[in-house]
């Protein structure tokens, strides 16, 4: 099959009815970080019982279409001896790549940030490609203060993006593409609006610098939202600010939108998610989920290091998984939190 082709049948993949992706991606800092919340140490033995827990979840696969791995992830295997992404696979689920190399300072602003990881990209992806993973992720991200993000951020992080997935599909993997606007600070969400147009403005343009097949793409993008600091709008206010966002800078041709969840709770994204789908307006798009956070932490509150917890912390996953489904249809209410898992 030829390049094109490959990554067309991958996007079918993981843009198939129902479906979404799971970000189990995290780095050695931001696995450490999210495990110390539930008092789990990483040691190399527990995040690989935790992914492949993940990975193996009996059912999950009617929910999750592909799921994005650190690399130490590619190599690891599941108690019963098979590749992670290869147990992946078996279940219909697409294994993914996260393949920047973390975040540096931008010389020459402010302390804005770029993300590292092009130096020898293609020869990695080559690697990642043998282990199996069919998509890549990278992600890039933009801090609102009132002098940021500068022109210089704008423009370089848009050029590396672009790079990044122009690399990647001359590989023949699916690049997800990830522009993410913080939500730290006390903007309102006028503002968030406004950087994240803007952010993903420069994007499309590097994008088309660069010949991205953007049918070949999908973006992960944030949420319209206020500073963490502020009030939370309505679920139909987000939706109706990140749409209006949305279809000014997304052309028709990109197959499929997967939000990052950005530090909301789980309830919040799944809502936030499925108001999206429920809004009126043109949506070219299919409009699903990329979720870390959102979908992982009540899995590692269920879980809790302990072997013993596996069935919980799968059902734990279903649930949340499930939920999430339904609101890439349109069809979530939030009672639906009370029903067991
Ligand atoms: C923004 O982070 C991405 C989405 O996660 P949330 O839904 O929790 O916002 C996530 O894929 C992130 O890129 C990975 O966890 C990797 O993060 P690091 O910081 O380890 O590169």
């Amino acid at each position: 099959m030829d390049r094109i082709g490959q990554m067309e049948r991958t996007i079918a993949r993981l843009t198939s009815p129902g479906r979404g992706i799971l970000a189990a991606d995290e780095s050695y800092p931001t696995i450490t970080k999210r495990l110390s919340d539930h008092g789990i140490e990483s040691t190399e033995e527990n995040r690989r019982f935790y992914r492949s827990l993940l990975a193996t979840t009996p059912g999950v696969e009617a929910y999750v279409s592909g799921i994005i791995f650190f690399e130490e992830t590619l190599g690891q295997k599941t108690d019963e001896g098979v590749r992670i992404p290869e147990a992946c696979d078996r279940q219909g689920i697409v294994p993914g790549i996260k393949v920047d190399k973390g975040l540096t300072e931008l010389p020459g602003t402010d302390g804005e940030k770029i993300t590292q990881g092009l130096d020898n990209l293609g020869d990695r992806l080559d690697g990642y490609l043998e282990q199996g993973a069919l998509f890549t992720k990278w992600r890039n991200v933009y801090a609102i203060t009132p002098s940021t993000p500068s022109r210089q951020a704008l423009e370089t992080n848009a050029e590396v993006l672009a790079r990044y997935a122009a690399i990647a599909q001359s590989r023949g993997m699916v690049p997800i593409v990830e522009p993410e606007v913080l939500m730290d600070g006390d903007h309102d969400m006028a503002r968030c609006a406004e950087v994240t147009e803007a952010a993903q403005g420069a994007v499309f343009e590097a994008l088309r610098r660069h010949r991205v097949t953007l049918e070949c793409m999908i973006l992960k993008p944030n949420m319209v939202l206020p500073g963490k600091s502020q009030p939370r709008p309505s679920v139909e206010a987000c939706a109706e600010a990140t749409l209006k966002v949305l279809r000014r800078t997304v052309p028709a041709a990109v197959p499929s939108i997967n939000f990052l969840s950005g530090g909301q709770t789980s309830e919040e994204a799944t809502a936030h998610l499925n108001a999206m789908n429920r809004a009126d307006g043109p949506r070219p798009w299919v409009l699903s989920f990329s979720y870390s956070r959102a979908l992982q932490n009540p899995v590692q509150a269920a879980w809790q290091g302990d072997p013993a917890n596996q069935g919980a912390a799968q059902k734990a996953f279903l649930k949340r998984a499930r939920l999430n489904s339904l609101a890439r249809n349109g069809q979530y209410e939030p009672a639906m939190e009370q029903e067991s898992a």
